[in-house]
């Protein structure tokens, strides 16, 4: 394509049924624009905890949306580890959602401290991936001295793993060890408990479901700003 070459497909006008004209684009591209996961459910409580041991970004989901409380707010920078909790939102209490606004990441931490601030009596969780959160890491010790009450995972999957993918998406599938030191975390690994404890967030580490759970109901018993680090892959 030329620059300035323009190539728009109309799908509907301003007078036709909009949202009709978005769930048939949703159809085409077979992606559905309210499928709840798991499917045949109705009510938060049908939500069951995965039968699995491992600890996937959708597991996490499905742990996280069972124990969801009303009126909680979810903040999302987990970028590729988002997992299935916004196709679960029908089926929810009410809550409200905060997301990365726009392509610079690093918002996930402070948001959750400033969203927390302005609304002291609502659980704020923050599914935080562990790149962008290394943005505004600082955030955390505001949560402490503040006392807030946030539950931050972090998704530790050591990696800029959507840059990875980039790579894939433009065909580079083998690269050098420079390249690949580019989009790694791992050397050193980040020790998300001392960095939370350092700071005077608790904080607990997770590599199975099971420990997980544990870790993600105290938490969401408790009423101050609780970190879990989440080993995923
Ligand atoms: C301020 C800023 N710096 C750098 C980037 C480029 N960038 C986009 S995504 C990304 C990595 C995200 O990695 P992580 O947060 O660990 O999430 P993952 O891809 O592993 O799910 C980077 C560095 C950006 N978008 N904004």
């Amino acid at each position: 394509m030329l620059p300035g070459d323009c190539h728009v497909i109309q799908l509907a006008q301003h007078e036709h049924d909009l949202l009709l004209a978005l769930e048939m684009l949703a159809d085409a591209l077979r992606v559905g624009l309210n499928t709840p996961y798991p499917i045949n459910i109705s009510r938060q409580d049908e939500i069951a905890d995965p039968s699995s041991d491992a600890l996937t970004a959708d597991a996490i989901s499905i742990m996280v949306a069972r124990r969801l409380p009303e009126q909680s707010i979810i903040i999302d920078e987990a970028i590729t580890s988002v997992g299935q909790i916004h196709a679960l939102a029908d089926v929810l209490p009410p809550h409200d959602t905060l997301s990365l606004t726009g392509g610079s990441i690093g918002i996930g931490i402070p948001l959750a401290t400033g969203a927390s601030i302005a609304a002291p009596d609502r659980k704020v969780v923050a599914l935080q991936a562990d790149g962008s959160g290394m943005y505004t890491v600082q955030g955390l010790w505001t949560q402490a001295r503040e006392k807030l009450n946030v539950v931050t995972i972090i998704y530790a999957n050591s990696a800029y793993r959507i840059l990875q993918g980039e790579m894939t998406n433009v065909g580079v599938n083998e690269y050098g060890r420079n390249a690949r030191r580019m989009l790694a975390l791992d050397e050193p690994r980040l020790d998300w408990c001392s960095i939370a404890k350092g700071m005077g967030v608790e904080a607990g580490r997770a590599d199975t479901a099971q420990a997980f759970r544990r870790l993600l109901d105290s938490a969401m018993a408790g009423d101050g700003p609780f970190l879990i680090e989440a080993t995923i892959e």
